[in-house]
Order: structure tokens, then C-alpha cells, then sequence
């Protein structure tokens, strides 16, 4: 991978950290906290800064678990970002449907590809968690999200062995451009118990501006991670061959393909 980047500083987000004045009166009035009065997340991305990949291994193993909270801690709305309403004619005939005849797509690196509807990914063993979704822009928000654990749905396919990364291929053109919406993750984090396929949010069904029907919640990783609108997962053994060949969107626009927190 990429991993001697990471002993470099990173201005990108420092560049983003110092922007962030105007985000803290909107995050406010959603009950969601800006990065410069979230110390720890700035304490975070500061020591993702110095130390190195193998470093960080070392104070945070993989196994360990985010935090979670309590009922209390919930904002009132789990703010939005990125794309919020997706407008190509596909997604819009899904969603105006109710995504009664959507299917995930998993294939891939596995002995056996398979479609999946809202309802088969509810018969399947689930979780409910409250958590904190970190952006790299500089808020962050609590929110309580359900769905099927991630490592429970991909035995179903039953990954082969060359299978190292997990890509989450999105229904959003992002921003109105040509290019989907896709990011990556690896398969200790995609097994992790707490990385999940959610359809619920705060007990509600995931709305459309938080990923409808299905989005990706990896909870120790920065925001731009957990895809929305997931259309279909594929497990590949390298990026070589999806897009910019970095792993995700903005890996292919210069952001680190590691985002733990
Ligand atoms: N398909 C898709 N997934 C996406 C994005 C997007 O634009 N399209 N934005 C990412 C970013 S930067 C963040 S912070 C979160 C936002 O999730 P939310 O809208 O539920 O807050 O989704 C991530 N996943
Ligand atoms: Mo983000």
C-alpha cells in the first residue's frame, strides 16, 4: 500500500482543519459538534500526522472497538454530506419505488456471487450501535444505526482467499459528474463486528440523504469511507484495476486510503 506516506505531514488537512469557522454555526443548529471544539478528533488527526501506520498498530489494534454512546448523546439530525439526493434515472426509479426490486450485487473474489434485497439483508444477523461519524471537513455527529454485520453477509458469498479489499461500488454521481461514487476497505476492518451494511437509522429507515437503501458504517474510520447508495460490493485483491487504481473517490483525489481514527 501506501504506507510510506503516512510518516509525511499531510497540509491537506491541516488546510482543512483551519477552515473550519464557518462549518461551527450549521453544525450547531444539528446538534452535531465542529471539529475545533472536538479536541480529540484534532488530537487525532494531528497524531495520524506523526506516527506511522506500524506506530499507530502498536497504541490501537485493530480488534479494538469504537466508542459507542448512549440515547442522550444522539443528535436530533445526523447531518448530511457529499451527495444528498442522487439524480441519475436508476436510483431515482429505486427510490421512487420504495427500493422494493433493488438488489446488492456481491461478487468479486467469491465462490459464490449473489443479489441480496433490503429484506434478505434483514434476515441476516444485525447490530445496532451509536456512534460518531467523524467528517474530514470538520464536524462530527452521533447518530444510532442498524443493519447486517458486514463479515456475516460476506460468508454468505464465502470470499476466496486472494481476497484482500472489500469495494463499495456507489449509485451517486458525485457531485453531477461522470464518476460513481466507490471506496475500499480492507477485509480485518470489513470483518470488524462493528462494520456494518445499515438500513436503520436512529430506528428509522435510512433516508435518502444518509445513503438509502444501504450505506457502509466502518466505525473507526474518517466519514468519507462509509459508502452510500451502495449498489454492488466486489472483492478484489488489488485497486489496479477501479478507477484512479487508490482505493476510493478521494483516494483518487489525494486522500489517504487509511483513514482510521
Ligand atoms: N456514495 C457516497 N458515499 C459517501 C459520500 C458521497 O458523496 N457519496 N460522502 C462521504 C463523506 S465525505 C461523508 S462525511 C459521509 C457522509 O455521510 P452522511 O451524509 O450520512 O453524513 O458519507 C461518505 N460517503
Ligand atoms: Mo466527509
Amino acid at each position: 500500500m501506501r504506507d510510506s506516506k503516512l510518516i509525511l505531514p499531510d497540509p491537506k488537512r491541516r488546510r482543512l482543519i483551519t477552515g473550519l469557522g464557518a462549518l461551527g454555526a450549521s453544525a450547531a443548529l444539528t446538534g452535531c459538534d465542529s471539529l475545533s471544539r472536538n479536541d480529540r478528533v484534532q488530537d487525532l488527526l494531528g497524531a495520524t500526522d506523526r506516527l506511522t501506520r506500524a506506530a499507530q498498530r502498536l497504541v490501537s489494534s485493530r480488534e479494538s472497538l469504537a466508542r459507542e454512546f448512549g440515547e442522550r448523546d444522539i443528535a436530533p439530525t445526523m447531518r448530511a454530506n457529499g451527495s444528498t439526493d442522487p439524480s441519475n434515472d436508476d436510483y431515482k426509479r429505486h427510490a421512487a419505488n420504495g427500493f422494493a426490486d433493488w438488489r446488492l450485487r456481491i461478487d468479486g473474489l467469491v465462490r459464490q456471487p449473489g443479489d441480496f434485497s433490503i429484506d434478505d439483508l434483514k434476515a441476516m444477523p444485525s447490530r445496532t450501535q451509536i456512534t460518531r461519524h467523524d467528517c474530514v471537513e470538520g464536524w462530527s455527529c452521533i447518530a444510532k444505526w442498524t443493519g447486517a454485520v458486514l463479515g456475516e453477509v460476506l460468508d454468505r458469498v464465502r470470499p476466496t482467499s486472494a481476497a484482500r479489499y472489500v469495494v463499495f461500488h456507489c449509485a451517486d454521481n458525485i457531485y453531477g459528474g461522470p464518476v460513481k461514487y466507490y471506496e475500499s476497505i480492507d477485509m480485518v476492518e470489513a470483518y470488524h463486528p462493528q462494520t456494518l451494511l445499515a438500513y436503520g437509522l436512529n430506528d428509522d429507515r435510512l433516508p435518502i440523504a444518509n445513503g438509502a437503501p444501504l450505506r457502509l458504517r466502518a466505525e473507526r474510520q474518517l466519514g468519507y469511507k462509509m459508502a452510500k447508495y451502495v449498489m454492488r460490493i466486489e472483492l478484489v485483491d488489488s485497486f489496479a484495476s477501479i478507477q484512479g487504481g487508490n482505493g476510493g473517490y478521494w483516494e483518487d483525489r489525494g486522500y489517504e486510503w487509511w483513514a482510521g481514527i
